[in-house]
């Protein structure tokens, strides 16, 4: 049997702000770099790249520890913000400037360690239901993604586009960072929509000279 669901709006008293939100960070990311290695730090934070994660899929044990510790000791010498991606209680045995989660890791982080030590706090999101769940951990920012199809993630979500980035921009007054399958040709129209941060993987570690193709998104998106 066919129900009508109603149709949710959003009042303009409900308008989700930086100001609601006072423990998100209020610093304006820019181009933000996502790498496997403690070695790629050495390579872009010269090249004027400020804040970096360290998504590390393949190390497990002391090696892992090793790159997170390198990784976290050449941020602090560049005064970058790392985050670590899924490895919190590193990120914070190791003083990082902050920690990434997924969805799924939000299972079983521990957000409030996380934020007790100091660090902030990132959250991918991919839909409503995952936004509203992020915005309650009161993150420094929220990554919308993905923008563009990506092959560096299998994902079953359709990209949101710039039509869609349009909208979480409008919707959400909150540090938002755009993420997926964005390059050279697109990132001009991301940088547009507004977002305060701009994600990218393959784009610069699989670019021809990814030194000059990071010195050329600073220019377009700033740091
Ligand atoms: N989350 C959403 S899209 C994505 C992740 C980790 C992958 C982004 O990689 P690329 O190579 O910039 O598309
Ligand atoms: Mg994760």
């Amino acid at each position: 049997q066919e129900v009508d669901l109603p149709i949710l709006t959003r009042s303009a008293d409900v308008n989700l702000t930086r100001e609601s939100f006072p423990e998100c960070n209020q610093t304006r990311l820019g181009l933000y770099p996502v790498v496997d290695s403690a070695e790629w730090l050495e390579f872009l934070l010269p090249a004027g790249v400020s804040t970096i994660q360290l998504r590390v899929k393949d190390l497990r044990g002391a090696d892992l520890e090793n790159e997170i510790k390198q990784a976290v000791e050449i941020a602090q010498q560049y005064e970058c913000r790392l985050f670590i991606n899924d490895y919190w209680k590193l990120a914070i045995k190791y003083g990082a400037y902050g920690v990434h989660l997924g969805q799924e890791d939000l299972d079983s982080a521990d957000v409030d360690a996380i934020l007790k030590a100091g660090l902030r706090l990132g959250i991918s999101t991919h839909c409503h239901f995952e936004v509203a769940r992020a915005i309650q951990y009161k993150p420094s920012y929220i990554a919308c993604g993905p923008v563009y199809h990506t092959n560096t993630k299998q994902m079953p979500w359709i990209p949101h586009g710039l039509d869609g980035l349009t909208y979480w921009r409008k919707v959400l007054n909150y540090p938002l960072v755009a993420i997926g399958g964005i390059n050279h040709e697109r990132i001009e129209g991301v940088t547009k929509t507004g977002v305060d941060s701009v994600a990218m993987i393959t784009a610069i570690t699989e670019a021809d000279d990814p030194e000059a193709a990071t010195k050329t998104f600073l220019e377009i998106v700033g740091n």
